[in-house]
This record gives C-alpha cells, sequence and structure tokens, in this order.
C-alpha cells in the first residue's frame, strides 16, 4: 500500500493561519484540505502538534496527548483527522519519543529528587570529579549535560537542555510510551513518522552506568549515538506491543546516523520494526562548525551515487528487501530548488526537473510543503531575523557579543545557506499581504520577499506551472506500476550534469532523463523513446536547461 503512496510534509507552523495571530493552526490546515486532496498527495505527515513550550518548535513536547493551544483544540484536530479520511487522505503524526521538553510533567517529578518514581524516566549522573559526566555534545552547540542544582546531578540532552533525552533503558517509560501511541492510534491516526528513532538506546560502559566518551578523533560526531547496542530489541518491541496490533500503521523512521549498510536492520521486510526510513546521506551538514566552515554543496555524480547506493543495498544482505522514504525537501533542511536548481533563470525548468527525479525514484517519496510551487530560500540579513534554535546557538557558540564583522558576516552568508529556517517561513498562497498565509498583521517568521512572484494562486491558472506540473506528474506516477516496484539502474553515473536512470518491471522500461545544469547538453544522451512526460513542450536531440524527459522504451 505505501509503496505506490506520496507523503506531503506539513510544518503546520508554517502552513497556513486560520485565526490571524501570525501562527499557522489546525484549522488552517483545515482550510486546505481540498487544496492538498488536489494535488494528489496521499498521505499527510504533520511536524509535531502537541502541547510544547516550542524550544525547537514542537520537537519538545510537554504533554504526548494534548495540542499546542497556538495550534488549536483537540476538537480541531478531530475535524482535521475526519476531513483528511473523508477525501481519501490519511494523516500520520511526528512521534517525538527520543527526549520530551524539560515543561513535561515526568521531567518536572524526575528533577524533584533521585528517589522520585519518575527519577529514571530520565538520564541523571554525577559528575564523578569532572566537569560533565562525559564529553558528549549537543546537536544544538555546547555540552550534552545541564547540571541540575536541586539533586546536583547532570541530566542528558543530545539537543538543546530544554529537550531532556529519555531513558528508554527504562520499561515503565517504554509502556508510557505504547499507551500513548495506542492513544492515537485508537484516534485513527494512521502511523508516525519517528524522530530522531536510531538514538533511543544509549552506548553505555562495561559497568551498565557509565557514558563512555567520544573515540578519539570522532569528538562531537552525534552520529555516534546513532544504533546503539538495544535500538532493534526496542523496536521489536515497540512493534509486538503496538504496531503489530495496527495492520495499517504506516511508520516512517528518521534516520540519522544510519548507514545504508544498517538500513535493513530497521526495515528489512522480515525485521517487524519499521516500514521504511529516510537517511541523512544527501543533508545538509550543520554541525555547530559547519557555520564558519561550510560543507561544499554535492556535485550530481555524488547526488546520484547516494540514490543509487541506497537502492542497492535495500535490496541487499540477510534482512531485504528494506524500503525507504526518499525526499530532497523537509523542515531540516533548506530548500532544494536554491540547492540543486536555478531559481532565478529557470524557476520552472528547475523545480518540475527536480519534481520528475524524486517522483520516479524508487521508494515512498516525500513532498515538502512549498516545494510543489517552487519556494526557494529566503534572505535572512541578520541574526534577528532567524528563529531556529540550533542557528541561535552556533551564532552564541561561535560568535559571541565582540566578534570582528567579518566573522559576523561570514557566519550570517553560511546561515543563509545551510539554515533550517529557510523551509519554515510561511507557505506562500497569493500576492495578499504576508503571502496569504494569514490575515493578521505579522507572522511568526519574515515571509520571503518573493511571494508576490511565487505563490499559489498564481500558478493554480497557470497550465505551464510548477504546482500543475506536480499535479500531472502524482497523477502520472499514481497510474504507472513501474514506478512503484520497478527496479532502478542510474544510466550514466559519472555524467556531471545529466541525471538518466531506468525503472524496469517485468517488459516494461521507463526512462528518466534529466539535465541538472543551465546549460545545454552538447548532442544526444543516446536516450530515446516515446515521451511520456515532460518539463519543455516539445523534445529534440539535446537537453536543453534542466529539461527533464519521462521515456518510454518498447523492447
Ligand atoms: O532532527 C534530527 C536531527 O538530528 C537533525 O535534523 C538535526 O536537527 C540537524 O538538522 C542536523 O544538523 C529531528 C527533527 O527533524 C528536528 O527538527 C529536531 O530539531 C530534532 O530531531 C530534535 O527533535
Ligand atoms: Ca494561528
Amino acid at each position: 500500500m505505501h509503496k505506490q503512496q506520496v507523503i506531503y510534509q506539513i510544518y503546520p507552523r508554517s502552513f497556513a493561519d486560520a485565526n490571524g495571530d501570525g501562527i499557522g493552526d489546525l484549522p488552517g490546515i483545515m482550510g486546505k484540505l481540498d487544496y492538498l486532496a488536489d494535488l494528489g498527495v496521499d498521505i499527510l505527515w504533520l511536524s509535531p502538534i502537541f502541547q510544547s513550550p516550542n524550544a525547537d518548535n514542537g520537537y519538545d513536547i510537554s504533554d504526548y496527548e494534548a495540542i499546542m493551544p497556538e495550534f488549536g483544540l483537540m476538537a480541531d484536530f478531530d475535524d482535521l483527522l475526519k476531513g483528511v479520511h473523508e477525501r481519501g487522505m490519511r494523516l500520520i503524526v511526528d512521534l517525538v519519543v527520543n527526549h520530551s521538553s524539560d515543561e513535561h510533567r515526568w521531567f518536572q517529578e524526575s528533577r524533584k529528587s533521585k528517589d522520585n518514581p519518575y527519577r529514571d524516566y530520565y538520564i541523571w549522573r554525577g559528575a564523578n570529579g569532572r566537569k560533565e559526566p562525559n564529553n558528549w555534545q549537543s546537536f544544538f552547540s555546547g555540552p550534552a549535560w545541564t547540571f541540575d542544582e536541586l539533586t546536583g546531578e547532570y541530566y542528558l540532552h543530545l539537543f538543546a537542555e530544554k529537550q531532556p533525552d529519555l531513558n528508554w533503558e527504562n520499561p515503565a517509560l517504554r509502556q508510557e510510551i505504547y499507551r500513548m501511541m495506542r492513544f492515537w492510534l485508537d484516534k485513527g491516526v494512521d502511523g508516525f513518522r519517528m524522530d530522531v528513532i536510531p538514538f533511543l538506546s544509549k552506548e553505555h560502559g562495561n559497568d551498565g552506568r557509565t557514558f563512555p566518551d567520544y573515540p578519539d578523533g570522532r569528538y562531537g560526531d552525534l552520529t555516534i549515538h546513532a544504533n546503539g547496542p538495544r535500538i532493534h530489541e526496542f523496536l521489536q518491541e515497540m512493534n509486538r506491543e503496538v504496531l503489530a496490533h495496527y495492520p495499517n500503521c504506516i511508520t516512517v523512521g528518521e534516520g540519522f546516523g544510519v548507514s545504508a549498510e544498517q538500513a535493513n536492520l530497521y526495515v528489512g521486510v522480515n525485521r517487524h520494526e519499521l516500514q521504511m526510513i529516510y537517511h541523512f546521506d544527501h543533508a545538509v551538514p550543520r554541525e555547530e562548525h559547519r557555520f564558519l566552515d561550510p560543507a561544499p554543496e554535492l556535485t550530481l555524480p555524488e547526488l546520484k551515487a547516494i540514490f543509487a547506493k541506497w537502492d542497492r543495498t535495500l535490496d541487499e544482505g540477510p534482512d531485504a528487501p528494506g524500503w525507504q522514504n526518499i525526499y530532497f525537501g523537509n523542515h531540516d533542511n533548506p530548500r532544494v530548488l536554491s540547492r540543486f536548481g536555478d531559481p532565478e533563470r529557470y524557476h520552472y525548468e528547475s523545480a518540475t526537473l527536480l519534481a520528475t527525479v524524486l517522483l520516479c525514484q524508487r521508494g515512498t517519496p516525500s513532498l515538502y510543503q512549498g516545494d510543489e510551487i517552487g519556494m526557494t530560500n529566503c534572505p535572512f540579513n541578520s541574526i534577528h531575523e532567524f528563529d531556529d534554535i540550533q542557528v541561535k546557538r552556533a551564532w552564541n557558540a561561535l560568535i559571541g557579543p565582540d566578534a570582528d564583522v567579518e566573522k559576523q558576516s561570514q557566519f550570517l552568508q553560511t546561515a543563509n545557506r545551510i539554515a533550517r529556517d529557510h523551509a519554515r517561513t510561511p507557505m506562500q498562497w497569493s500576492h495578499a499581504p504576508n503571502a496569504g498565509f494569514t490575515n493578521g498583521p505579522r507572522t511568526w517568521l519574515k515571509v520571503n520577499p518573493n511571494y508576490r512572484d511565487i505563490n499559489v494562486a498564481k500558478q493554480k491558472t497557470d497550465p505551464r506551472s510548477v504546482i500543475n506540473y506536480y499535479r500531472n506528474l502524482l497523477q502520472f506516477r499514481k497510474h504507472t506500476p513501474v514506478l512503484h516496484e520497478g527496479t532502478y539502474r542510474d544510466l550514466l553515473p559519472e555524467h556531471p550534469t545529466v541525471w538518466a536512470f531506468e525503472r524496469r518491471l517485468g517488459e516494461k522500461i521507463l526512462l528518466v532523463v534529466a539535465n541538472v545544469s543551465g546549460q545545454e547538453t552538447n548532442g544526444s544522451t543516446g536516450m530515446t523513446g516515446e515521451v511520456l512526460l515532460s518539463n519543455y513542450a516539445d523534445a529534440d536531440n539535446t537537453l536543453r536547461p534542466f529539461e527533464a524527459r519521462i521515456l518510454i522504451i518498447r523492447e
């Protein structure tokens, strides 16, 4: 079932604001369900909508069974779920259980005393004569340990100190999570996207208590926290206790730190853990030092190799076959069009090329809100225009109050390339003030100034628009089984600018040929066949700038 379907990720804070407070909300999403059904997506993934102080925009949950008041009421959620189902779509929510908010009652109890019944819902350690229990670092700069005066111990937080890690070694905590999962599934939710799920199990020392320092040479390499010793035991228990009792439940693991070779341990068809996983091999590196020393963008051969490797390894090994959730964009990455396209000179062509390449790959695709109209990165002119805790913490750690102007501008220039905020600017619905995202006077995060040119309303009535190309392509994909189950083969892995691949299912062979550059290819790529779909009106021998074609080969 999930192999034919397409996921659409909604970042609720930025999707649509119905009550004019400048913050997206559930009634806002409700008002756009016809838009989403008409687009032709199947599964909606909502980034967290639960009670949260929003230290990390909802990825810090203080009540797993209550809706964040800014987003609305439980009644609004019930209406939304009903509306999604009435339109034949499904809805998955974001399961953030590696950590909670420090404002969760469990943590409020846990920090009260060492013998509190909730103490071991979290991970507390003494300093043992050191500065912190060990040298682990947080994703959001600084140590992964914060000292709590009241009980004189440190607690672990791989993210912000307002996101204390839950102790999955504790069976009582695990049962609480399973009960909460059943609560949402019994309400009719169709599944979960699982936040940093490979991190649940932490590596302990031989005494089962201490946590080893980072090994030499891997200081601050947070991928080391993935794939801990008991992770598969925990996921198989979660499957036995919850998922197996809801056979239609969709599960998508956020596979931070999971290699292609390790993927089938999570999604192998006989592993009874998760249905699919997404990787970070093409995600933008964003460790703290990257804000002053950005990693170079992937070349096309590097990007193609990542897709080919993941496709191949899911078919190999004792636990094969596995399945993956493929994506180009999400709320943690800058806009894909600004990474690999050319929105200035070839907005339509490059946005539709990226859509073609993604939606013709093998795997269950996730589209990210706004990519369907070719939204781009947003110019942020000062650190104060950014919202993301990761950016702000890196700024404080690297820049501080007296840094020279040169260093400040270096940071801002890089953040304007890699920050997560690019994906979080309000959805651009029309040329109305604030892009039609809100009727109120302001928005929680700046609106991309290009909203008058790039918005849903302007494109809906234009037959040659990004959104109408997406609609056609989604319909084409829905009715083309070779794109669901067919094999994948990269035909020109080394070509610097052309992505050409074959999908094959029995006698059916489709070719996708894409010129991922602003230069016309010199000469034919040799890929010939009947053109089924293209982002240019006609087709000739060469490939024009960002031209993408889907061809059928009749052997
Ligand atoms: O992200 C996990 C994660 O490790 C990366 O996305 C990380 O946030 C950063 O982008 C890598 O440099 C998940 C959520 O998707 C993210 O939004 C949350 O901030 C994070 O977990 C904590 O819940
Ligand atoms: Ca609102």
